[in-house]
C-alpha cells in the first residue's frame, strides 16, 4: 500500500488493484469547433490541466498501472443519443452536427479523438460513453471486475459534469476513488471548486482529492519497485 496525503484523509494506494480513469479528454471538449465550444464555453480553461495529467499519465505507466480513457461519444446514427440529449438547450452545432472536426461527439470523427498529447496506448482501455457517466451503457464494471481493480484515480474533464457523474456511479459500485484536483477542470472554475469539496465533505462520501504532486513523489519508478 502507498499512503497518500489526501483529502480528507489518508488515501491508501492499492496499485496492482487500481486504475487511472482518465475522463473525455477528448478534442470535441477541449480544442475550439468542438462540442464544447458550440455550447457556448471557453475551452483554453480545459487545455491547461494537460501538462499535469502528462506528467501523471507518465508516472503511471512508468509504474505499470491499469490505465482507462473513455470518450463521451455516440453510434453514426445516434441511436445511443436520447433526443432529450441532442435537443436540448441552443448550441450553435447538435450532437451529429458537422463541425470542423468533424460531426460532434460521432464515434469515428476527428474531433471525438483523445488528444494527441494523451493519446492511449496498447493495452490500455477505452470506453466509448453514451452518457455522462462512465459506467452507463458500457462494459466498464465487468472489465475492472475482471481486471481487478478496487481503487480508481481520476482526472479529466468536466468536473462537475462526466467526472463527478463517473465518481458516484464507481462509488455506488464500491470502488474507493480519488480524484487528482489540478488534473481535472471545468468550464465554470466556482462549479470545480463545488464539486471537489462536495465529492470529500462527509468523511469521503463519494471518495478523496489530491494534488497530483502528492502522488507523483510516492509513485514507484518501475513494476514492483
Ligand atoms: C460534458 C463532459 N460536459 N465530459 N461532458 O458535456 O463533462
Amino acid at each position: 500500500m502507498i499512503p497518500l496525503d489526501a483529502r480528507p484523509f489518508e488515501f491508501s494506494l492499492d496499485l496492482p488493484h487500481a486504475a487511472l480513469v482518465i475522463i473525455d479528454m477528448q478534442r470535441d471538449f477541449i480544442e475550439p469547433g468542438g462540442f464544447g465550444e458550440t455550447l457556448g464555453n471557453d475551452v483554453s480553461l480545459l487545455s491547461a490541466i494537460v501538462p499535469a495529467c502528462q506528467r501523471v499519465l507518465g508516472a503511471w505507466r512508468q509504474a505499470g498501472g491499469q490505465v482507462v480513457h473513455t470518450r463521451e461519444s455516440h453510434a453514426p446514427d445516434l441511436s445511443d443519443c436520447p433526443p432529450a440529449k441532442r435537443l436540448r438547450g441552443k448550441p450553435r452545432l447538435r450532437i451529429g452536427d458537422t463541425g470542423p472536426m468533424g460531426r460532434i461527439l460521432v464515434r469515428g470523427e476527428p474531433g471525438n479523438d483523445i488528444i494527441p498529447a494523451l493519446a492511449p496506448v496498447a493495452g490500455e482501455t477505452v470506453i466509448d460513453k453514451p452518457g455522462k457517466g462512465a459506467f452507463y451503457g458500457t462494459d466498464l464494471h465487468a472489465r475492472l471486475q475482471q481486471a481487478g481493480v478496487t481503487q480508481l484515480v481520476f482526472m479529466g474533464v468536466t468536473t462537475e459534469v462526466c467526472v463527478q457523474t463517473s465518481m458516484r456511479e464507481a462509488n455506488d459500485r464500491g470502488y474507493d476513488c480519488l480524484l487528482l484536483e489540478d488534473c481535472t477542470e471545468s468550464y465554470f472554475p466556482a462549479f470545480k471548486a463545488a464539486a471537489v469539496e462536495m465529492l470529500r465533505a462527509q468523511g469521503a462520501i463519494i471518495g478523496w482529492t489530491l494534488e497530483s504532486a502528492g502522488l507523483l513523489a510516492r509513485l514507484p519508478a518501475a513494476p514492483g519497485c
